[in-house]
């Protein structure tokens, strides 16, 4: 009866979807008896990683601490959904590497900076514009687009329709074993 655990990784830029759609698939895997975790921002920026920036080295050690956290969950049989901008193609495939390929589901939420912008749910984009920001992804530092992501999503699929791709990509990997 036990299912394969996983890390579902949500990757794209601020004001994406990428929390939103995390926490709908966790609705979703909840409705089949699935038990799940949600890594982002909120819960581990402020906290573990509390003494990180946006600098490139300190995105890097995040993402590195949420690999290994990832893959603790995932030993204990919990499916992982981690949010996170995760700007840089090096450190996407650290966390693949660390919590192995096997485990490892890549979901590009492909949502055009404009619209991210036009949301500035934080105001983080008009803080950027004025300089009051360093390092704003999308603005003044970069965003690597996924190669080949298992998943691509964006805002021109509804959250419902996002979250039906992602369960029938990952249906058969969360049954078998
Ligand atoms: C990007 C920033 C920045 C800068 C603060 N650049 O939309 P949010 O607000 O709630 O989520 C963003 C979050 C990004 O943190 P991550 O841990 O996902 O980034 S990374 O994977 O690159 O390490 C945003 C807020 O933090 N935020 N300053 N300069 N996002």
């Amino acid at each position: 009866n036990g299912h394969n655990s996983l890390l579902v990784f949500f990757t794209g830029l601020s004001g994406s979807g990428k929390s939103t759609l995390a926490n709908a698939f966790e609705e979703r895997l909840h409705k089949e008896k699935i038990r799940t975790y949600v890594l982002d921002g909120d819960n581990v920026r402020k906290g573990i990683n509390s003494n990180l920036s946006f600098k490139p080295e300190d995105r890097s050690e995040n993402l590195r601490r949420i690999g290994e956290i990832s893959k603790l969950f995932i030993d204990a049989g919990i499916i992982v959904l981690a949010a996170f901008i995760a700007p840089y193609q090096k450190d996407r495939e650290s966390i693949k590497n660390t919590v192995d390929a096997a485990n490892y589901v890549e979901v590009f939420v492909n949502t055009p900076l404009d619209v991210c912008e036009e949301r500035d749910v934080k105001g983080l984009y008009a803080k950027a514009r004025k300089g009051q920001i360093k390092n704003m992804t999308g603005v003044s530092a970069p965003y690597e687009s996924p190669i080949e992501p298992d998943v691509e999503v964006s805002n021109e699929n509804s959250l419902e329709e996002s979250v039906d791709i992602i369960y029938n990509k990952i249906k058969n990997q969360i049954r078998l074993k």
